[in-house]
């Protein structure tokens, strides 16, 4: 959604009920402070609506038992909400089947499944790896180790001022013929939402397998795996409403197969002898150990919250706040927004002059207002911008305009305390 459609969605935001939303959250009605929370911080990890702390309690409270190993009932009801879980996923981002969702800790754990497993698999020396200059280090450094590993090649695509990719250096990469391009789907640090749907289809006919970082993407735009038509899509639960310690690795079947297991263990097994073991079927050939059943059953949950309220009018939501709050900071000479590409959801970066980021984190927290300061995970875009850190604040369903204003009180107030 681009900004400068803001009158526009902010109309149609007006009618969606964030304050009926709001009421599922009970963390958020709270004051820190002695200020009434106010929560910024959902790109680092969202708050839960009740329906998903309910149906974890309720799992432990009635169904808890270990998954695929017992025939009686509790085993049986506790594999039943995990793998009806797998099929929520599934549905939620248009997989073709339950065998491409592979559970896994989060976002981070997928890409390194996935650098580990596909990189031990089919790069080999003198192949490449591209990777872009505004990733998560979760989506540098395991192909960083990975190229370490087997002697290939790290490229990096640089970013515009702006933010925005350059597709230029993009495409001379391509014609190197790399075996894999790892990129973000949205910026953590900038907000930028990039043309993976368009990047993807230049890879693949460079001959590269791509593989998405969702982590930013799937809180806030619907994501639909048959139409990126990429070969793998990480993403977090925590960041889309539902629990910590779980997330998903999306990856298309044939590829899956013909990779090795990565970790190994109960459940990952089919056969075991000392002479050989031969390994489980798809998604469990990458699950070893007991999984985290019932942080999936709390991500089943969060996937019916956001399919409640519906994918889009989320989307619409978030835009319209973006928008206000990028109309906000553009009022301000002494506000820098980080990251001004046309197309961005979920964040704000910015930085205020003469002012450290992180002592205008602290001044927010001291009003009650929680946002995120530092590199964000993301040092080399801090590099770019030659700064040491910036503020950002990041949206949730369930913020308000309201909201906003409150935050450039406190804004107004530390910048005229400071000059
Ligand atoms: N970014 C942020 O405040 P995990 O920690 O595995 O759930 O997600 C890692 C990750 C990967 N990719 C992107 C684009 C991310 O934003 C994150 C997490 C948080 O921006 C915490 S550093």
């Amino acid at each position: 959604m681009s900004v400068s459609n803001f009158s526009k969605v902010s109309e149609f935001a007006s009618e969606l009920d964030v304050a009926g939303i709001r009421q599922q959250f009970p963390i958020l009605h709270q004051t820190v402070k002695d200020k009434p929370l106010i929560y910024f911080d959902s790109a680092a990890s969202s708050q839960k609506p009740r329906s998903v702390i309910d149906a974890i309690s309720n799992y432990y409270l009635h169904d808890h038992s270990n998954v695929h190993r017992g025939i009686h009932t509790l085993s049986e009801r506790a594999t039943d909400g995990f793998e009806q879980a797998r099929e929520s996923v599934r549905s939620f981002i248009n997989a073709n089947s339950t065998n491409e969702v592979i559970f896994v800790r989060g976002a981070t754990e997928a890409i390194n499944l996935v650098a580990f497993s596909y990189g031990e698999s089919f790069v080999n020396e003198g192949d490449s790896v591209v990777v872009t200059e505004m990733e998560h280090h979760a989506n540098i450094v395991p192909w960083q180790m990975m190229c370490e590993r087997r002697k290939a090649k790290l490229l990096v695509v640089p970013i515009h001022d702006d933010g925005q990719l350059n597709l230029d250096v993009y495409k001379q990469h391509l014609q190197r013929s790399p075996k894999m391009v790892a990129m973000t789907h949205v910026s953590n640090a900038l907000g930028t939402v990039n043309p993976v749907k368009e990047m993807t289809i230049l890879a693949h006919d460079a001959g590269a397998v791509v593989l998405l970082d969702g982590a930013q993407a799937v809180p806030h735009c619907g994501v639909d795996m048959q139409e990126l038509d990429c070969d793998f899509y990480a993403f977090s639960a925590h960041k889309m409403y539902g629990p910590t310690g779980v997330g998903v690795l999306y990856g298309k079947e044939d590829l899956l197969d013909r990779m090795a297991p990565w970790q190994s263990g109960g459940e990952m097994i089919r056969k075991v002898t000392f002479e050989h073991t031969e390994y489980n079927t798809l998604p469990w050939k990458f699950e070893a150990g007991t999984p985290d059943i019932s942080g999936s059953i709390g991500l089943d949950y969060a996937i019916r919250f956001m399919q409640e309220i519906g994918k889009s009018r989320i989307a619409e939501h978030e835009a319209a706040l973006l928008a206000y709050a990028t109309h906000l900071a553009n009022e301000r000479k002494w506000m820098r927004v980080i990251g001004t590409a046309p197309e961005k959801a979920g964040v704000l970066s910015f930085v205020l002059d003469d002012i450290h980021a992180n002592d205008v984190g602290l001044m927010l927290d001291a009003d009650g207002i929680a946002i995120r300061t530092g590199h964000h995970c993301a040092m080399p875009v801090m590099q770019h911008f030659s700064l040491p850190a910036t503020a950002r604040i990041s949206f949730g369903v369930y913020n308000t305009f309201n909201e906003i204003d409150s935050v450039y009180t406190s804004i107004d107030k530390i910048h005229k305390i400071f000059s």
